[in-house]
């Protein structure tokens, strides 16, 4: 019986993901600022980051279409975004310490962004602009 349960849920688990996303409530599936986060299966427009206390980006990856957005919402704990070592077309970097706040970016070129948080070491995150 148990075998059977576990079975169902791991074929059903791609339908809720696909149907989460189109409703635009996905949530990563491998936790976040997981570098193998495969990120909404389909690229949006816009989207909101968490900026934890628990010191994570959540969700730790987005696929973005060009022009989008990624507004960063901070909560009670202080945070920047920096772009390090991203290719040309980044947004401008986050670097005042803000908590309780949102800022919104916008990302107009193609490529493969990773920020990090210079005040907590390893807490880090990916905007994928397809
Ligand atoms: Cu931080």
């Amino acid at each position: 019986m148990r075998t059977i349960l576990r079975g169902a849920s791991r074929l059903l688990a791609p339908f809720m993901i696909a149907a989460l996303g189109a409703c635009g409530g996905y949530s990563s599936p491998t936790g976040p600022s997981d570098p193998n986060d495969p990120g909404n299966p389909t690229p949006v427009r816009d989207a909101t980051v968490q900026a934890t206390p628990a010191e994570q980006f959540t969700p730790g990856r987005i696929n973005l279409t060009v022009g989008g957005t990624v507004t960063y919402a901070f909560g009670s704990l202080a945070h920047n975004v920096f772009f390090d070592n991203a290719p040309t077309g980044a947004p401008a970097n986050i670097t005042a310490p803000s908590s309780n706040k949102s800022v919104t970016l916008t990302f107009n070129t193609k490529g493969t962004y990773v920020y990090n948080c210079h005040i907590h070491p390893g807490m880090r995150g990916t905007v994928v602009v397809q």
